[in-house]
């Protein structure tokens, strides 16, 4: 209690400087008092001081998570661990009306045309749009695992824009990336399956089914992925998993690693060895290395094939033009992340206790030096010890690595359940390619992410655990327990670490998370003008407008043009007969920051959500007879309970 005392007695003395003697008394006294009673130690008080952000006053960062099964994108700020805001992806969200009108509903259908409607996602990896190898604050890119989708989120607003499918994947895992000028968005495939999309025997696995990487490219200015400007790559049925791309001196290639070389396909009902095991038996496996300038060089030279309709480079074609290159990877690896510099590749071992740091300019040697070694495709393997820098022996189960300002990098343990900080090539100042301290999560750490960790220049400062597991860290909620997303301040050079705060996650599995400063975000505050339409991005030509509300009949469609103002909607009575189509326009055409209002149409499973100047379109079919109340869901004003309308379907 001594130590509290002394920490708790120095801060009343900076107090003591504006306030006053009797006033630091007070706090030091209280202070004191509520530390002893709760038992905070002194490390406690100090990180409580370190995340506590007085009413009003707002983080430094702000952290871009994915939300997992929840098919969402999680907005939290830094360092209160706050969370700011849920961006509804994959899955509809009612709260922001994500779904629920035309335009919406369209693109959240987007991979539902075989048959299935999709209504949910698996979000692993966010990408926030570069420029020259930094965050910009423009987009934010996320793939989705199950389906292999990739939406494309705008900054301006913080809304879903884009979904686009994957024709030749059916599955993803190594996306979402971006090159260092968002020229390209990365979505590699994982499980190998045919890319056709039709059946083949898997007793055919080596011949019939493929691996596969997809480059999206980005127009920034449409705010949009050009489909057919895309393409994807013919890879070996090897199952690749996590992807990064080059920066600076490497900028233009992209580094995808591998698991199951041994080309495993399963069998455990017949007596064979389960995945598990028969996809983790070689002590290597394949480093992938692409050319990505020249893949594309070679697609705009018309050498790629149509498979459903997209644009494929053959695999024969990529072993032939050195566009693709293997190096051994030990052993079942996991990420692959690109060092701050550009210069080297580390990936995570983990069923093999090391980061393995690769040398861009040793890789660029062992290309142009040749090689006689090949995979069974014809795709040349570069010699382990030619390409590698330095292997460090880094801890048990080691999955994915961060880097700071300060020349360390950053690995995920999950089976030691801890953050290691390791020297990279010297500018730490420790001995290169060491490690150098560890701190323990709780627990199994999956992904971790640092301050603008992923650009040419990460900030340190902070770093998330993104941890599985949070047995005995919140209150018992039942079976299904939160994640916990650990807060760590790593910006103290040497062994301080320290663990800050723990964020329950009670929505689905965030598995990586960007993090960038807060004033590189600039969104509106309202829509720029009245009748604005968030998908374009412009006034929409159907918008409702002030002065201008009716109701039209044409034929058996009734269109309603309808504006929302505090406190009511204006038309407040439709009358329809049942079997109508309806087509409701309804605009938002307040212009005072956070007046938002909802439209709810119960029994008709509608619920917008408009904000400042927001126009939505939605229809449907009048199909229910009866008497209809819509109301306004959103707690708009003392009289939002007035803020309501009829709608009448006759017979
Ligand atoms: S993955 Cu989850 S811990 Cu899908 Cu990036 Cu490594
Ligand atoms: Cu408008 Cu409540």
């Amino acid at each position: 209690m001594k130590v509290v005392r002394s920490i708790i007695l120095g801060l009343a003395s900076i107090l003591l400087l504006s306030t006053g003697l009797a006033q630091a008394q007070i706090l030091t006294d209280e202070a004191a008092a509520v530390a002893s009673e709760r038992g905070l130690s002194e490390s406690d008080i100090l990180a409580a001081l370190k995340t506590y952000m007085p009413s009003g006053e707002l983080d430094d960062y702000v952290m871009f998570s994915s939300g997992g099964q929840s098919g969402q994108v999680l907005v939290i700020g830094l360092p209160s661990m706050r969370l700011l805001k849920v961006i509804g992806v994959f899955s509809p969200e009612s709260w922001q009306g994500w779904g629920y009108g035309t335009d919406a509903q369209e693109i959240l259908a987007s991979g539902s045309d075989n048959g299935v409607e999709l209504t949910w996602g698996d979000t692993h990896h966010p990408a926030l749009s570069e420029t020259a190898g930094d965050y910009d604050g423009q987009y934010l890119f996320i793939n989705d695992k199950a389906n292999a989708r990739v939406g494309v989120i705008d900054l301006r607003d913080f809304e879903t824009k884009q979904i686009v499918k994957n024709p030749v994947a059916n599955n993803d895992h190594g996306g979402a990336y971006v090159t260092p000028d968002t020229e390209w968005v990365i979505e590699g495939a994982q499980y190998s399956v045919p890319t056709s999309g039709t059946y083949a025997s898997i007793d055919e696995y080596n011949e019939e089914y493929q691996g596969m990487v997809t480059f999206w490219k980005f127009n920034r200015e449409q705010g949009r992925i050009d489909y057919d400007a895309s393409f994807a790559m013919e890879l070996p049925p090897y199952w690749q998993d996590i992807a990064d791309a080059g920066k600076l001196v490497s900028d233009g290639w992209v580094f995808l690693n591998s698991i199951n070389s041994e080309r495993y396909t399963g069998g455990f009902e017949e007596g064979k060895s389960p995945f598990e095991v028969g996809a983790s038996q070689n002590e290597f496996d394949y480093l992938h290395i692409i050319n990505l300038d020249k893949a594309s060089e070679l697609v705009a030279a018309g050498r790629a094939e149509t498979v459903n309709g997209f644009k494929v480079l053959p695999l024969e074609t990529s072993a032939a033009e050195g566009v693709l290159f293997f190096a051994p990877e030990p052993k079942s690896p996991h990420g692959v992340d690109v060092t701050p510099d550009g210069k080297f590749i580390v990936v995570a071992g983990k069923l093999s206790p090391t980061v393995t740091a690769y040398s861009f300019q040793k890789i660029q040697d062992a290309i142009a030096k040749g090689t006689s070694e090949q995979d069974p495709y014809g795709i040349p393997i570069l010699a382990f010890e030619d390409v590698v820098e330095a292997q460090v022996e880094i801890g048990l189960g080691p999955l994915h690595t961060q880097f700071d300002n300060q020349g360390y990098g950053y690995t995920s343990l999950f089976l030691e359940s801890a953050v290691a900080r390791w020297s990279l090539d010297g500018s730490s100042g420790e001995e290169p390619w060491t490690v150098v301290t560890k701190t323990p999560v709780n627990y199994n750490v999956g992904h971790i992410t640092a301050a603008e960790g992923d650009t040419v220049s990460p900030d340190g400062n902070y770093l998330v655990s993104l941890n599985k597991w949070s047995v005995d860290r919140f209150v018992n909620v039942g079976p299904l327990l939160p994640q916990d997303l650990q807060l760590l301040d790593i910006s103290k050079s040497g062994e301080q670490m320290q663990v800050l705060y723990d964020m329950p996650m009670g929505l689905a599995e965030p598995h990586y998370a960007q993090i960038i400063k807060a004033d590189k975000l600039n969104p509106w505050q309202v829509y720029p003008e009245t009748g604005w339409n968030p998908t374009t991005q412009a006034v929409d030509p159907i918008a409702a407008m002030p002065g201008e509300e009716r109701i039209e009949r044409d034929g058996d469609t009734v269109h309603i043009w309808m504006t929302a103002v505090r406190s009511r909607f204006n038309p407040e009575r439709i009358e329809v007969k049942k079997g109508d189509r309806v087509v409701w326009h309804v605009t938002n055409i307040e212009r005072a920051v956070d007046n938002v209002h909802g439209l709810a149409l119960p029994d008709y499973n509608i619920n917008l959500s408009l904000e400042p100047g927001e126009a939505q379109t939605f229809e449907f079919i009048a199909d229910k007879e009866g008497v209809f109340t819509y109301y306004c869901s959103e707690f708009c004003s003392a009289l939002h309970l007035e803020m309501a309308g009829y709608l009448m379907v006759s017979p």
